[in-house]
């Protein structure tokens, strides 16, 4: 059993964000998504969320490609998440590339290409300029 984990807001959930899901599935047997909360997004990344922690996990525990959502409170739960849940591959677009290398100690660590040309940043921008 091949344990996967990966990281992210997920906000107005887009195919960029299942290209991701499926990949990281793809390497494994069973996928941890580690959603960031409402209070991580905003005091550590400066992101507003149009959908609520709750409604953008459950939207995420409907995708087949996930086996679990947890919550994702600080930058420093990495190590932690990657041991408690006996993770062997860490995986993150390549928007992070290298930034996440000090996993490496505890976990295979792989950044796959991002999607282009989808953001949920992006949506928000055309909806508003419609
Ligand atoms: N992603 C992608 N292609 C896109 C958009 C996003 O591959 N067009 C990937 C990102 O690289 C990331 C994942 O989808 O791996 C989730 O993206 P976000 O929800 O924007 O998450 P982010 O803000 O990058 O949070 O501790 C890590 C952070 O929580 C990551």
């Amino acid at each position: 059993m091949k344990r996967v984990i990966t990281y992210g807001t997920f906000d107005m959930l887009h195919y960029g964000h299942i290209n991701i899901l499926r990949r990281a599935k793809a390497l494994g047997d069973y996928l941890v998504v580690v959603l960031s909360t409402d209070e991580f997004n905003w005091n550590s990344k400066q992101k507003k969320c149009y959908f609520t922690y709750e409604q953008r996990k459950q939207v995420l525990e409907a995708i087949r490609y996930v086996d679990l959502v947890i919550p994702e409170e600080n930058w420093e739960q990495k190590v932690t998440d990657v041991q408690k849940y006996e993770i062997d591959t860490f995986v993150m677009g390549d928007d992070w590339e290298g930034k996440f290398d000090f996993l490496k100690e505890y976990c295979e660590v792989v950044y796959l290409p991002r999607t282009p040309d989808i953001s949920t940043t992006q949506i928000k921008q055309d909806l508003n300029s419609k």
